[in-house]
C-alpha cells in the first residue's frame, strides 16, 4: 500500500500532466479512480493504519479523490480543444467588433482649436476663475454702473459684489495689474447670462484676446483676426469690420466673414445677407489701462471677443445652440 497521501497526489498531478491523450489520461483514471486503482486500495486498506491516523487517512483520501477527478476532467478538455484546432467553434470570416471610443466633447475640440490658432501666433493663455468680483467683471473693464449687462436681468449674482462671470475679460486686468507689456494673452473659458433661447444657453464659452505693447494699431488687431478667420475656417473667407460699440473699447468693431453656407449668395443661416457676425474686437479703451496702471501715452492694444459655440455651430452647421448641452450621444458621437 503507498502509505502517503501526499505522494499519491503527486505522482497522480505529474501523471495528468504528462498526457498527452484521451486513452493516456483514461489509463491514469483507471490507475488512480480505479475499482483496483492505488487511491481505492489505500481507502481499503485503511484499517491496517493505526485507530487514531484512520479518520484523517480517510477524509484526506476522499478530498484526493474529487480533487483528481476535476483535475482528470480539465486535461480531457484541454485535449479536446487541441484536437479540435484554434478557430473551432468559432467563425473567423465574423468582422471584429469595434471598441467604443471615447472623444472630447465638439466645443472642448473648438475651443482647443482656437487656443491652439493663437498660442501659434505667440498669445499665451490666462485663465482665470468663473465665481468673479464685480470689480474685475465690471469695473476694471470700463462698464459703468448703469450699464444694462449689470443688471439682475443680464446677470446671475452671487452676492452684492460677486457675480458669476459675464466675460472671461476680466481675467486680463489681473494680468495687466502684474505684468508691463508687452502683453499677448487669451483667456478661454465659460461664462454665464441670463439668457435661454434657440440661440443662447445660460452657460456658454468664450476666447477673448487681448495685445498690447507700444504701437499696437488697428492694423495688427486686422492682421491677427484675419490670420485666425483663415486658419479655422479656411483662405478664401473674406471678413469685414463694422464699426460697434463696447465699454472696454474704442473704436469697437464686429467682425463679419462671408456666410460659410452660400459663399456670399444668400440664405437662411446668413438672412439673405451673405455676412455672418463672428466676434466683437476693438483697441483698448485708454480708461482700462489707467485701471491698471499702464501709461496711456506709451502703451496701445487691441481686444477681441470670440463665442465658442456661435464658432462650432458655423463650422460643423448645427442649427440649435442646446444640441450641445443635452447629452444626447446621436449628436456627440458625430464629432
Ligand atoms: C480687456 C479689454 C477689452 C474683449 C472684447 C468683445 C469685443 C466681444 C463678445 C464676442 C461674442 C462676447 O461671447 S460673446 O458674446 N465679445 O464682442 N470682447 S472686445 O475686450 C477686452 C478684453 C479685455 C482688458
Amino acid at each position: 500500500m503507498k502509505n502517503n497521501i501526499a505522494d499519491i497526489e503527486k505522482e497522480a498531478l505529474d501523471q495528468i500532466s504528462a498526457t498527452d491523450s484521451k486513452d493516456a489520461l483514461e489509463q491514469v483514471s483507471i490507475r488512480f479512480l480505479g475499482r483496483k486503482g492505488v487511491l481505492t486500495g489505500f481507502l481499503r486498506n485503511i484499517s491496517s493504519l493505526p485507530e487514531d491516523e484512520r479518520p484523517a487517512a480517510g477524509k484526506n483520501a476522499n478530498l484526493l479523490k474529487i480533487k483528481l477527478e476535476k483535475e482528470i476532467r480539465t486535461a480531457e478538455a484541454d485535449l479536446s480543444a487541441r484536437d479540435a484546432g484554434p478557430s473551432a467553434g468559432i467563425d473567423v470570416t465574423l468582422p471584429g467588433r469595434p471598441a467604443v471610443k471615447g472623444a472630447l466633447h465638439p466645443i472642448t475640440q473648438v475651443m482647443d482649436e482656437i487656443c491652439g490658432i493663437f498660442m501659434r501666433l505667440g498669445f499665451d493663455v490666462a485663465e482665470g476663475p468663473e465665481v468673479e468680483t464685480d470689480y474685475y467683471n465690471f469695473e476694471a473693464l470700463n462698464i459703468p454702473k448703469y450699464h444694462p449687462a449689470r443688471d439682475m436681468q443680464d446677470t446671475f449674482y452671487v452676492s452684492d459684489n460677486i457675480v458669476l462671470r459675464t466675460h472671461t475679460s476680466g481675467s486680463q486686468p489681473r494680468v495687466m495689474e502684474k505684468n508691463e507689456p508687452p502683453v499677448r494673452i487669451i483667456s478661454p473659458g465659460k461664462v454665464f447670462r441670463c439668457d435661454s433661447d434657440l440661440t443662447h444657453t445660460p452657460m456658454f464659452h468664450q476666447v477673448e484676446g487681448l495685445m498690447v505693447d507700444k504701437d499696437i494699431s488697428f492694423g495688427d488687431l486686422k492682421g491677427v483676426l484675419t490670420t485666425f478667420v483663415h486658419q479655422f475656417f479656411d483662405e478664401e473667407t473674406s471678413l469685414r469690420f463694422r464699426p460697434s460699440f463696447f465699454p472696454f473699447t474704442e473704436p469697437s468693431a464686429e467682425v463679419d466673414i462671408r456666410c460659410v453656407m452660400c459663399r456670399g449668395k444668400g440664405c437662411r443661416v446668413c438672412s439673405k445677407t451673405g455676412w455672418l457676425e463672428v466676434l466683437g474686437s476693438g483697441m483698448v479703451h485708454p480708461a482700462v489701462f489707467e485701471n491698471v496702471g499702464y501709461d496711456t501715452d506709451k502703451y496701445t492694444g487691441f481686444a477681441f471677443g470670440i463665442g465658442i459655440e456661435r464658432m462650432a455651430m458655423l463650422k460643423y452647421g448645427i442649427d440649435d445652440i442646446r444640441k450641445y448641452f443635452e447629452n444626447d450621444v446621436r449628436f456627440l458621437g458625430q464629432f
